[in-house]
């Protein structure tokens, strides 16, 4: 196929790609329909995709056992010098990695088609949005890049002859003739050959042996938040693991709040919630990625750079997210979820029994038995839905505005059973900072490496994503902030959903109920909030928060109060275990903050 652009520099590039991947062919994708449908078929056809008979045009696929997540230990910042990753990401030096990876992209295409696929992050043609080009030798990462990305022609009209784009790479690492005993599951190379790879100084991206989710889809967190960090680093803006929403009150003033919570803190459902408060309403901008610059008026104004949402099919259901749930009820690839007789999906948590015999995440056959609580589950736990964005029922009418919308609020939050309340907002920009570097959510079951009841710090909910240096992080939200007129600063908050009663029972009842929380957030950014300073910052007085069914006043009084011993003993966790990872580049306003809090609490 002859290339549909004169941009000189893609096409060498694809052609220097084809010669080390050797496909059999090569496709342009131009993002219609027409090309979607055939990619389904191609994918039907081999037994890779199992249509929905119960969801228009949704179609169900699962992965081998290798490939069912991102794969954090083989992803890599390749950046020159190894303090530039700096000390949160595997680092590996950038021309040792390109050797060994060329030689697994050698004739890594035999037997299969080549896809290039332009795609915008951001809204076609906004000022904020940045565009990348894929190539992919995989039918399911065409398909899944229609629904989160802008793809095809388009594209490729605003790229004319000489617009910069950003060159990602991949391959499922299994050329063609291999292939016979995938069995329905999608092909991928084994763990130890797996490589997701970032060259942060070309900008460029290089993922090898991985279907899955953010491993494939390379304009997700390779490119909207990894190479995204390291450009909007030098040109002064912030790309951020953050949901964006809309909050209207019921006299219909509206405020904009982005937030960041580490992987599986609840953001999708937050970003989707339903208000439990009448009259006041919330709207989706985006569930995962926000892209921040200051506009003219100083104030940062936020874009969604993805089309649609990759969220975790289990625990979903009608009571936790109506509107995912509506999302998915067509055009949908669901993944690595179980398969019903009638030609549905069902997941642990949709919210209602299994119906009769299902096909599990593996292919076998699975008969739910309520009375084994050791029973495997039918769908794998990071099991997911990639649906288009417009099919949800509360996305925002400003949700594709290329100017973007004004962000009022910056959340923070983590699992937190213990020490951290509610809510708790931020005196200044740079505290603000400061919550957003200790994020981090407790451990509460001993798989990991980590003690039972420590807190795993995860800056920014940013430590997987950063694509540099996570000092080098820090300091360039405080510069921003000191170029920011403090009239058109974003206040910020640290929110916890999580917090438990010494006898472990949930002191909060989250999901809807949030919206107390985001209406007390939208008071105090129009200034007519009710609250109480307090060492750790401000906190809604007791009244400040309207109770919802269930929660005691004295319940209330224990999410609402500042547990000195708690708070001592985090910033003492701060000070001794958490800091020091980033040596002599930590900003000495951050340890500021750190002394004042310490000083506060006495
Ligand atoms: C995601 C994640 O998949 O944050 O969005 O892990
Ligand atoms: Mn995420």
């Amino acid at each position: 196929m002859t290339a549909p652009t004169k941009h000189a520099k893609l096409v060498a590039w694809v052609d220097e790609i084809a010669k080390m991947t050797q496909p059999d062919s090569i496709v342009w994708c131009n993002g219609t329909k027409a090309e979607y449908d055939s990619m389904i078929k191609i994918m039907v056809d081999a037994g890779l995709a199992t249509p929905l008979k119960k969801r228009p045009n949704s179609f169900l696929f699962r992965s081998d056992a290798s490939d069912v997540a991102r794969v954090e230990n083989r992803t890599y910042i390749a950046s020159k010098s190894k303090d530039d990753a700096g000390p949160t990401n595997n680092w590996i030096d950038p021309s040792e990695l390109k050797d060994i990876m060329k030689k697994l992209y050698k004739g890594c295409m035999k037997g299969r088609t080549m896809y290039v696929i332009p795609f915008s992050m951001g809204p076609i043609g906004s000022p904020i949005a940045k565009i990348g080009v894929e190539i992919s030798d995989s039918e399911y990462v065409v398909t899944s890049m229609h629904i989160m990305a802008r793809v095809g022609s388009k594209v490729l009209e605003v790229l004319g002859d000489a617009g910069e784009f950003v060159p990602c790479l991949h391959s499922v690492g299994k050329p063609q003739l291999s292939c016979q005993d995938d069995l329905g599951q999608w092909p991928c190379a084994p763990l130890d050959k797996k490589y997701i790879a970032h060259f942060p100084e070309e900008q460029t991206i290089w993922s090898y042996g991985s279907g899955y989710g953010g491993n494939a889809l390379l304009g997700k967190k390779c490119l909207a938040l990894r190479i995204a960090s390291v450009i909007a680093r030098k040109e002064g803006w912030l790309a951020e693991h953050m949901l964006i929403l809309k909050i209207t009150n019921p006299e219909g003033k509206a405020k904009f709040v982005a937030a960041a919570f580490p992987s599986a803190c609840g953001k999708t459902n937050l970003a989707m919630l339903v208000p439990t408060i009448p009259g006041w309403k919330v709207e989706t901008i985006g569930d995962d990625i926000a892209w921040m610059k200051p506009g003219k008026d100083g104030k940062l104004y936020a874009i969604n750079p993805e089309a649609g949402f990759f969220g975790v099919a289990p625990g979903t259901s009608m009571d936790s997210n109506p509107n995912a749930m509506h999302s998915v009820a067509k055009n949908t690839l669901f993944t690595n979820v179980a398969l019903t007789e009638d030609g549905d999906v069902w997941w642990e948590g949709i919210g209602y029994d299994a119906p009769g015999k299902l096909i599990d995440w593996n292919g076998k056959s699975w008969t739910q038995d309520k009375a084994n609580k050791a029973q495997a589950p039918s769908s794998h736990a990071n099991s997911r839905f990639a649906a288009p964005a417009t099919q949800c029922p509360a996305i925002a009418a400003e949700w594709e505005d290329p100017a973007g919308v004004p962000i009022d609020a910056i959340l923070f939050g983590g699992r937190r059973p213990s020490t951290i309340p509610l809510v708790h907002q931020a005196k200044s920009w740079n505290h603000g900072v400061f919550m957003g570097s200790i994020v981090g959510s407790e451990i509460t079951a001993a798989a990991l490496d980590l003690k039972v009841g420590s807190v795993r710090r995860d800056p920014f909910a940013m430590l997987p994503f950063c694509g540099y240096n996570m000092a080098d992080y820090f300091t360039h939200w405080i510069k921003l902030g000191e170029k920011t007129p403090a009239a058109s600063q974003p206040k910020f908050f640290f929110v916890n959903w999580f917090r438990k009663t010494k006898e472990g029972k949930w002191l909060w009842p989250g999901y809807g109920e949030n919206s107390r929380v985001l209406k007390w957030v939208f008071e105090q950014c129009d200034g007519t909030g009710k609250f109480v300073e307090t060492p750790i910052g401000m906190m809604p007085t007791v009244d400040g928060i309207d109770l919802p069914a269930g929660v005691t006043a004295e319940d209330m009084k224990e999410l609402l109060s500042v547990d000195v011993a708690g708070w001592k003993a985090e910033i003492a966790d701060v000070r001794a275990e958490h800091y020091p990872k980033f040596g002599a580049k930590l900003p000495k306003e951050l340890v500021a903050e750190l002394e004042a809090i310490e000083k506060r609490l006495g």
